[in-house]
Formats: C-alpha cells, sequence, structure tokens
C-alpha cells in the first residue's frame, strides 16, 4: 500500500473508532501539503465508499484568532459530507468523538460554479443565500494540537460536524422580508456565542478573512491550484471568527449573529 492510503486509512480509523492517534509528520517526516491534499481526497474516497456525500467545503485558519490558537499560519480547506451536518436545535451525543470543540462560522450556499481567481464581487454574485453556522471539529491527533498543515490537512482539516441556522436566501424568497443585502454589510455582523446564556466568545465577522466573503475568494484560488472548481450547490463555511471551545456534556451552545440569527446545540 503506498503512504498516501495508509495515511488516509489510519486516519478514518482513527475517526471510526474515535481514537487519538500519533500526528502523520511523525512517521511521515517530509509529508508535503500537496501530499497531505492527496491524503484528504483519499479519507473522502473511504466516506463515499460507506454512502457519503460531499455537500460543501470548509476554510480553516482563516482568522488570526484560529492562527494563533493552533500556531499555524495560512488557511487550509476540507469537505463536508451530508453526515457531518447536524440539525439546528438538536443534541450532539460525546459518545463516539475523541475531543470535540466549537466555534463560531458564516456559512454561505454556492449558486453556482466558481472558479480561479475570482473578485469579491463576483464571489458574493455567485452566493444564493448565507446562514449563521458552528463548525464542530475534532482532530484525529492526540492532544488536538502542535501538528503541522501537511498534518491537519491530511485529517481534512480536522473536520467533524456542522450545523447551520436558518438560511436567508438572496433572491426569490418572499417569505424572508428582512433580509436585503444591499442593506447588510457581511463584514460588520457582531457574532457572539454563548454557552448556557454566558458569553464566551464575541468578534465581528471581520475577523473571518477581513470579510468572510473573502473566504469564498481564498477557497476558490486553493481549489484552482488543485484543478478543482467550486461547485454550485455547496455549502462554504469561511472560517471560525474566534478560538474554539472544548464541549462538554450539559452546555447548551448559541451562536448570534446580528441580521442573521441564532444557531444552537445542545451537548450530551
Ligand atoms: C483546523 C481547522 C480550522 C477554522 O475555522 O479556522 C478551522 C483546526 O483548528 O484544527 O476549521
Ligand atoms: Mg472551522
Amino acid at each position: 500500500m503506498n503512504m498516501i492510503l495508509e495515511a488516509a486509512s489510519t486516519l478514518d480509523n482513527a475517526m471510526l473508532e474515535a481514537r487519538e492517534m500519533e500526528r502523520l509528520t511523525l512517521r511521515f517526516p517530509d509529508l508535503s501539503l500537496d501530499d497531505a491534499y492527496l491524503i484528504q481526497d483519499e479519507g473522502i474516497k473511504l466516506r463515499s465508499i460507506r454512502g457519503e456525500k460531499q455537500i460543501g467545503l470548509k476554510m480553516g485558519l482563516t482568522s488570526e484568532a484560529k492562527r494563533k490558537q493552533m500556531n499555524l499560519g495560512s488557511p487550509i480547506y476540507g469537505v463536508l459530507t451530508d453526515r457531518m451536518q447536524i440539525q439546528e436545535g438538536s443534541t450532539f451525543l460525546l459518545e463516539g468523538k475523541i475531543h470535540p470543540k466549537i466555534e463560531p462560522e458564516i456559512a454561505f450556499i454556492i449558486g453556482r460554479d466558481l472558479r480561479g481567481k475570482v473578485t469579491r464581487e463576483e464571489a458574493l454574485a455567485a452566493c444564493s443565500g448565507v446562514a449563521a453556522a458552528m463548525e464542530i471539529l475534532d482532530s484525529r491527533y492526540i492532544g488536538f494540537n502542535y501538528f503541522s498543515l501537511p498534518d491537519v490537512v491530511a485529517d481534512n482539516s480536522s473536520s467533524a460536524f456542522f450545523v447551520l441556522g436558518k438560511i436567508h436566501n438572496f433572491t426569490g424568497d418572499e417569505t424572508d422580508s428582512k433580509f436585503d443585502l444591499s442593506k447588510i454589510d457581511l463584514g460588520k455582523l457582531e457574532m457572539s456565542m454563548e454557552v448556557n446564556g454566558e458569553v464566551v466568545q464575541r468578534a465581528t465577522s471581520d475577523a473571518i478573512s477581513g470579510d468572510p466573503v473573502m473566504s469564498i475568494v481564498l477557497l476558490s484560488e486553493l481549489l484552482e491550484s488543485r484543478g478543482l472548481t467550486l461547485p454550485a450547490g455547496s455549502i462554504v463555511l469561511a472560517g471560525a471568527a474566534t478560538q474554539a471551545v472544548k464541549m462538554e456534556p450539559g452546555m447548551e451552545i448559541r451562536l448570534s449573529v446580528t441580521s442573521l440569527g441564532s444557531v444552537s446545540v445542545r451537548v450530551g
């Protein structure tokens, strides 16, 4: 078995068995970022063999807060599948997870294919909607810390689960009369994440890539460098605005975002 397949299957087993593993670069010290994305691709193939469908992509390390928390320098992406999506307001069970953390995000729905270098305006024009969102990360590596960029990319950028609030469609949704993109600055939304009613993380949405729409611009470029397109219909998580918070039993976690509303999960 070659290194790419072996690494992907080791990571996949760690996830399925909810077991921490040694980081890949201890075993493969020369692991490149390109190879790491190939390992990520193989990991997604293993999930698709089990019936999972790719429904989106997530950007990671798009905020200074996250780059500092993880001590890593540049934005990365990962893949989201249908089985990673959990329902708003539902109970998230810690059983079967390794050491999950949750973080406040903004999600976009991509309305038409995007490829290569695009402007902010082109990226926004390709979106059909936006929502408040939270991502639940669950690194497969021991201690959820001190890994390198290739380690985290190979591990699908720590993706585990995500939850979306109400999707505000930019066009054709007459029931959502309050939402008017021309009156909203997506870079100036107040985001506040509460645990059991107490604010634990707070930021303005410009913490994400200077403007969360810029995460889509970055994602399109990252995909293009690998010969890929950002497909219409994708859900895109723009990256966390603040550091992630460790999930503990009994927590009721709610993110509120101005103009977008709130989204919550309970930890069981
Ligand atoms: C890497 C993934 C980072 C974000 O939103 O910045 C990420 C990690 O923190 O393990 O999802
Ligand atoms: Mg994230």
